[in-house]
């Protein structure tokens, strides 16, 4: 009887672990990012952004929300490391897509990058959130004009069933908490709804 209940309470305390992979150009802010979200969430000390060296692998965080736990792999966004992104893709439940939104130069093949992603058909039913970042910076593109191309470019393109753009200023730590809750709904109804 202690076993039938020990294990029922063990059950129910336990917590359900999702996997959102964090990917988007180099520079974007994607360490940034996840640096933020650990301090927000984790109440640990902020990382000083010039200790931040560009990601050669991955970096991991961890958050637990009530009895969730998301857990973030910052893949690099260097050219020669994007090619090891596809092999986290079956694993995923949730995409995150950085976008350095001063980088105007670069914004045709950071969206040639997301589309690549999101045509994966491991990707199929994810969702997919994209952050619009460096919205403290001056000149940045408005999170309007990037919700349009994405509309223009991504949607009706490809299947992203459960799609999202966001601001954020990762630096400041702007918008994070509205991208997390954004996460944490959709995690739960995502196709690949069976955490880890
Ligand atoms: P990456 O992991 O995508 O390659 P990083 O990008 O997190 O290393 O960030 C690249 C640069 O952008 C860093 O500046 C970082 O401080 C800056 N950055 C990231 N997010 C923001 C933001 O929201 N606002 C501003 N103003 N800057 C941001 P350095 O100078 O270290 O290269």
């Amino acid at each position: 009887m202690y076993r039938l209940v020990s294990g029922f309470v063990s059950h129910l305390m336990q917590k359900q672990e999702y996997s959102v992979l964090i990917m988007g150009l180099d520079n974007a802010g994607k360490t940034t990012l996840l640096e933020k979200v650990k301090s927000t969430f984790n109440r640990t000390p902020d990382v000083d952004p010039n200790s931040i060296a560009p990601t050669i692998g991955q970096n991991i965080g961890r958050i637990t929300l009530s009895s969730t736990v998301l857990q973030f792999w910052d893949l690099g966004g260097q050219r020669d490391i994007r090619s090891i992104w596809p092999k986290y893709y079956a694993e995923c439940h949730a995409v995150v897509f950085v976008i350095d939104s001063t980088d105007k130069e670069r914004i045709e093949e950071c969206w040639a990058v997301f589309e690549e992603i999101v045509r994966d058909s491991r990707v199929d039913g994810v969702p997919t959130l994209v952050l619009a970042n460096k919205q403290d910076c001056e000149g940045a593109m408005a999170v309007e004009d990037i919700k349009q191309m994405f509309n223009k470019l991504i949607v009706g393109k490809i299947n992203v069933s459960e799609g999202g753009v966001l601001p954020i200023s990762a630096l400041r730590g702007d918008g994070i908490r509205e991208a997390v809750d954004w996460l944490f709904l959709r995690v739960h109804h995502s196709r690949q709804s069976t955490p880890f």
